[in-house]
């Protein structure tokens, strides 16, 4: 039995020589209406995590870069329908994160509504946090994705916080948002976001003020780290462990 216990030790060392296998991100998707709190959760994860090489991602950056054509009649452009992202290239540059390599992020000017020079480049991290409307919409980024989360608030709540943003803080015009979202966001939000609910492992209520949650999450993140990380260093490590059961 001695013998035996040796021999497999010796062939677990044996395949765990050659070269460390490059270490795979852990990916967050956090997603759920406009001011919902998704920001506020993103940046509690990034603020608990600061141990761990984190970079987060806004689906915002890949907003389709407006023609002048479209942009003399940019009322009555949907903002909120998964066809104003450039999903490809979202998945794309998820996918490169995911092998390692550094991305460009493009760099997309809210007031112009066109990408601008330079993109913002990012270096693969331990951690990678996608936040948006609509980053649970597509199936190959939700494949991608480690743990999804939906921020869910109150429709009101949200219209009243998304009034005091794009009014006090964009100096926009009330009758041009309320029209905008009953146009726009609230139906987008009923066909394309809320449906992308049920694929979340994690439902926060109450917004990025749930510090229950945003408590557990902490701890879950945490743990799945961790068994990512041994899985990935010791890919034999059960196998280890059911040796020395015998
Ligand atoms: P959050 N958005 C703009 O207001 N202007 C743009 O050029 C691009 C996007 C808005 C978009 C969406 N809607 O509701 C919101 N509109 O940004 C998503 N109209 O961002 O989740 O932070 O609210
Ligand atoms: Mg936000």
């Amino acid at each position: 039995l001695n013998l035996d216990i040796k021999k497999k030790l010796s062939i677990q060392s044996n395949a765990s020589k050659g070269p460390p296998s490059p270490k795979l991100p852990f990916f967050i998707g956090v997603a759920g209406g406009t001011a919902s709190g998704k920001t506020t959760v993103c940046n509690l994860i990034n603020t608990q995590l600061h141990d761990q090489r984190i970079v987060l991602i806004n689906q915002d950056s890949f907003y389709h870069s407006l023609s002048d054509k479209i942009l003399q009649k940019v009322n009555d452009y949907n903002f909120d329908h998964p066809e104003a992202f450039d999903t490809e290239l979202m998945l794309s540059t998820m996918e490169k994160l995911k092998h390692g390599q550094v991305v460009n992020i493009p760099n997309y000017d809210i007031n112009s509504r066109k990408r601008v020079e330079p993109p913002r480049q990012v270096h693969p991290a331990d951690i990678i946090v996608l936040e948006g409307i609509l980053v649970l919409h597509d199936s190959r980024v939700r494949d991608l994705l480690n743990m999804k989360i939906f921020v869910d608030e109150d429709s009101d709540i949200r219209l009243a916080r998304r009034i005091q943003r794009h009014t006090i803080e964009r100096g926009r015009n009330i009758q041009n948002v309320l029209d905008q979202y009953c146009r726009f966001v609230k139906p987008s939000f009923e066909d394309f976001v809320l449906p992308t609910k049920k694929y979340a492992d994690i439902i926060i209520p109450g917004g990025g003020d749930n510090d229950v949650a945003i408590d557990l999450i902490m701890q879950n993140i945490r743990t799945k780290l961790g068994q990512h990380d041994l899985c990935k260093i010791y890919p034999n490590i059960f196998i280890i462990f059911s040796t020395f059961q015998i």
